[in-house]
């Protein structure tokens, strides 16, 4: 059942069990950019996860009762806690495993980093629109608008102090 790689699940498929004790579930989808950060961030904390993913072209019905939206990335604990929204399920990791913090605890350093993430919310979408888009060299408005995207990002990380955040 874990791993990225494991085959999506789709409609008319059994609703998985409950999330075994100690453990936490990510419904995601491979390609999906917003399933993306939560992953990242499971793996930069070291967190035993177990992974479904979701065939969003074919929704499993027992989906909604997880997520009413319909939306990867979901979070899933042996409480049966569900947490939906990909920055929310960062925030949610970082506090409820503490033993590696990714936020800083200052209030305004937190604030900082938030503001940085949140310069970068385009990227996401475009990632998607670009990989949805049949013939790339049909989209160099979004080729353009990635590539700068990408240029600020590479700007902001060689600005910033890693250890002083750490
Ligand atoms: N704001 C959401 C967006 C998540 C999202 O759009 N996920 C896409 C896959 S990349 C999805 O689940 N799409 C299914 C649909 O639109 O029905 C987040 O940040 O988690």
């Amino acid at each position: 059942m874990s791993g990225e790689s494991s085959r999506s699940l789709g409609k008319g498929s059994a609703p998985p069990g409950p999330v075994p004790e100690g453990q936490i579930r990510v419904y995601s989808m491979r390609f999906c950019p917003f399933a993306q950060r939560t992953l990242m961030v499971l793996k930069a904390k070291g967190i035993r996860h177990e992974v479904i993913n979701i065939n969003l072209k074919n929704k499993p019905e027992w989906f909604f009762e997880k997520n009413p939206l319909g939306l990867v990335p979901v979070l899933e604990n042996s409480q049966g806690h569900l947490v939906t929204e990909s920055v929310i399920t960062c925030e949610y990791l970082d506090e409820a495993y503490p033993e590696k913090k990714l936020f800083p605890d200052d209030p305004y350093k937190k604030a900082r980093q938030k503001m940085t993430l949140e310069s970068f919310s385009k990227v996401p979408p475009l990632i998607a629109s670009f990989v949805r888009s049949k013939r790339k060299e049909d989209s160099p408005n979004l080729r353009e608008a990635l590539e700068n995207e990408f240029k600020k990002l590479e700007e902001v990380l060689a600005s910033l102090d890693f250890h002083r955040h750490g």
